[in-house]
């Protein structure tokens, strides 16, 4: 099935509304964290019931909506997506820990990809209220505001947000923050993979970079940037969408410098 523009403005504007609707979920769990039982999926990694119903609530209404569609989430795993031409790539709560500690520092991350493309982007962060959306070919915008990455052509104009986490060496992201100090640039790291590409997207960030992020993490924020102005690894090569791909981005002008901290 090759979308038409109706249907993926359709998508985004019904990805909006969900971000909306799942991010009051997420925030009811939120409010109750010590009613939530947390489980470990590895080293640095939890996940709790929080995360899992707000995808079941995303991946209920997209079938309800788009039953055509394939279904791709981080904790309830691929529905139809072999062979499909439209995939919802979703993120119920992107910072979960930061999220089961009481931070502000986590999102919904809802991304529609067709064709082998990101065609619509929506990253939702509640408690900031602040939501980042981007359709294909119509430019980024934050709470409906055109936004635009930041005009950076040295490390040391702003900060670059770092991911991390032990699907990698911890040689690879120590190399990364040495070439970055040494460059006269200073890190952060909030945790969100989603809402840190979403500040380079807005300017509040100069760049990002991870050794290796997941698809869910990502694709919605990946689009913000390029919607946004700005330029990115060519995230979905191979079969990233299943693996997950190391990941750079940032203003064209301080890619290059972005892309020479990887290992
Ligand atoms: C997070 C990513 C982040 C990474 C964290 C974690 P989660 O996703 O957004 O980029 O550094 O280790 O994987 O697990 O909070 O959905």
């Amino acid at each position: 099935m090759t979308y038409t523009t109706a249907q993926i403005e359709e998508r985004f504007a019904f990805a909006v509304d969900l971000a909306r609707e799942a991010g009051a979920v997420a925030m009811g769990y939120f409010a109750d964290l010590d009613s939530l039982d947390v489980t470990s999926k590895g080293p640095q990694d939890v996940v709790s019931q929080a995360d899992v119903q707000t995808e079941m609530l995303i991946r209920s209404r997209l079938a309800e909506r788009f039953p055509n569609d394939a279904f791709f989430g981080e904790e309830t795993g691929p529905q139809g997506i072999d062979g499909a031409e439209g995939i919802w790539v979703v993120d119920p709560i992107d910072g979960t820990q930061p999220f089961l500690m009481g931070m502000a520092t986590w999102c919904i991350s809802i991304a529609f990809v067709a064709g082998g493309a990101t065609r619509v982007g929506v990253v939702f962060s509640p408690p900031a209220n602040e939501l980042f959306a981007a359709r294909e070919g119509h430019g980024a915008t934050l709470n409906g505001r055109a936004i635009h990455v930041r005009d950076a052509t040295s490390l040391s104009d702003g900060v670059v947000t770092l991911g991390y986490s032990t699907r990698t060496p911890v040689e690879e992201i120590l190399l990364v923050m040495e070439r970055l100090l040494r460059g006269g640039g200073m890190f952060a790291r909030n945790g969100s993979g989603a809402l840190g590409l979403c500040y380079v997207a807005c300017g509040r960030f100069i760049g990002y970079v991870e050794p290796h992020i997941n698809s869910w993490d990502c694709l919605a924020a990946l689009l913000l940037i390029t919607e946004a102005g700005g330029r990115t690894n060519d995230f979905l090569a191979g079969d990233a969408l299943h693996t997950g791909n190391a990941v750079v981005a940032g203003p064209p002008a301080l890619y290059p410098a972005l892309a020479a901290l990887m290992p």
